[in-house]
């Protein structure tokens, strides 16, 4: 397939040209504007000795689709272009990415350091999945880079974490990481869900791996799970052959890609609308008497703004807060908001809140919660496309009656 992109002496192109153009020519396919949709699990071989040779890695071709699916293939190679790496994976999850990745490489004996604060799914695979093969994991704060250099030793393969973190939206110094993962001969893997990489791209700034759950913004209509694993060729090819095919049989889709392909052309303008309507809503809650506090990384009073601006180069469409009296006054907003849907998932068009101490975090304990900064009160607010003046009437409406 030729990639219509990198045409010799023109500019580099920008991002969302490239997640609407990028390795798709229509002339290739009947002049079709809209890459075809290839529904079939096997491939028919010419001659019995070029499938062997196809099987054997001798010969460019598709031999089944839990290997590789031409409309699949499309979506891998516009996201790994989009971000800046040699290579992507779909997968049919986010937790199936991860878990793809993992599966790959562990062995009993190795280490894993992640940060603090994890997707409760992720956090589970890690505290309850993985200590039952001896793999240990240790989680520190790595808001502090130096944390990290003090707890790094040579059985660490990975270094793991979220920018933003889901739920309460901290944020990890990515270049700051890689060096001193680096340095001890550790790779880094960061789950760059929230953020896409329209706004940071952790291989640009040293990181070895990102993972997704594409079911957010990469899709970003709710309708639809999948995700993606992104890094070197040599890496992705075994992910491909050892953590899909043979280790999770974590399989996308071809429909599910064709879907993240339409997705993909309006991803810099959702992130665009979902920023700028999350930077509204935070403003709003920031302002608001019946609030505590808020956690955006828009915000100049956020903790990390100054990191948040140097990494991301918009601030991205959810937002953490909690309103005074905790998760009984929580609840009550929740209970009273209308159009904004109570629904766990994020990056869709539609706004979405949910209470993660009993939604998406109840995976970790009340004392887990505690010590990995989750507090029982923290309710996650999802933007939305909508128009922003109605938000925030629904929200302000909410507010006043709880
Ligand atoms: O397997 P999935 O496609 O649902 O993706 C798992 C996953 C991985 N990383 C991050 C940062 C995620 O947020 C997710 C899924 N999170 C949803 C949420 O927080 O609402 C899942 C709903 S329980």
């Amino acid at each position: 397939m030729s990639n219509t992109s990198n045409a010799s002496n023109n500019p580099p192109e920008g991002l969302a040209t490239r997640a609407i153009h990028f390795g798709y020519n229509p002339q290739d396919e009947h002049g079709a504007l809209t890459p075809p949709l290839h529904l079939t699990s096997t491939y028919a071989f010419e001659t019995a000795e070029a499938g062997g040779e196809i099987f054997a890695g001798e010969r460019e071709g598709f031999v089944y689709s839990r290997v590789g699916n031409p409309t699949t293939d499309l979506l891998e190679r516009r996201i790994a272009n989009l971000e800046g790496a040699e290579a992507a994976l779909a997968t049919s999850s986010g937790m199936g990415a991860i878990t793809a990745l993992f599966w790959t490489y562990l062995e009993s004996g190795d280490e894993i350091i992640t940060d603090l604060t994890l997707y409760g799914c992720t956090f589970a695979l890690f505290s309850h999945g993985f200590s039952r093969f001896g793999i240990k994991v240790t989680h520190i704060d790595m808001t502090d880079p130096a944390n990290l250099e003090s707890a790094i030793n040579d059985k660490t393969k990975f270094v793991y974490f979220e920018t933003p973190a889901n739920p309460n939206m901290r944020i990890v110094d990515i270049a700051a990481i890689s060096r001193i993962a680096h340095a001890s001969g550790a790779q880094v893997i960061v789950d760059n869900t929230y953020a896409t990489p329209i706004i940071t791209r952790p291989i640009e700034l040293g990181a070895d791996f990102v993972v997704h759950s594409a079911t957010k913004y990469l899709g970003g209509h709710g309708d639809l799970l999948a995700g993606i694993v992104v890094g070197r060729l040599e890496q992705m090819i075994e992910v491909r052959t050892i953590g899909i095919k043979d280790m999770t049989g974590a399989v996308i889709s071809p429909f599910n890609s064709m879907l993240i392909l339409r997705g993909l052309k309006t991803l810099e303008l959702r992130m665009e609308r979902h920023s700028a309507n999350a930077m509204e809503i935070a403003q709003m809650l920031a302002a608001h008497t019946a609030v505590d506090w808020v956690n955006y990384p828009g915000l100049e009073s956020f903790t990390q703004h100054d990191l948040a601006t140097r990494q991301m180069s918009m601030f991205g469409g959810i937002i953490a807060f909690e309103v005074k009296g905790g998760f009984d006054a929580g609840n009550r907003v929740m209970y009273a908001l209308n159009m904004i849907t109570r629904a766990v998932s994020l990056g869709d068009a539609e706004t979405l809140i949910q209470h993660p101490a009993s939604m998406t975090h109840i995976t970790y304990t009340e004392e887990e919660r505690a010590a990995h900064g989750i507090s029982e009160g923290l309710v996650r607010i999802s933007a939305g496309l909508e128009n922003v003046d109605d938000i925030l009437a629904a929200l302000q409406r909410a507010l006043t009656q709880a």
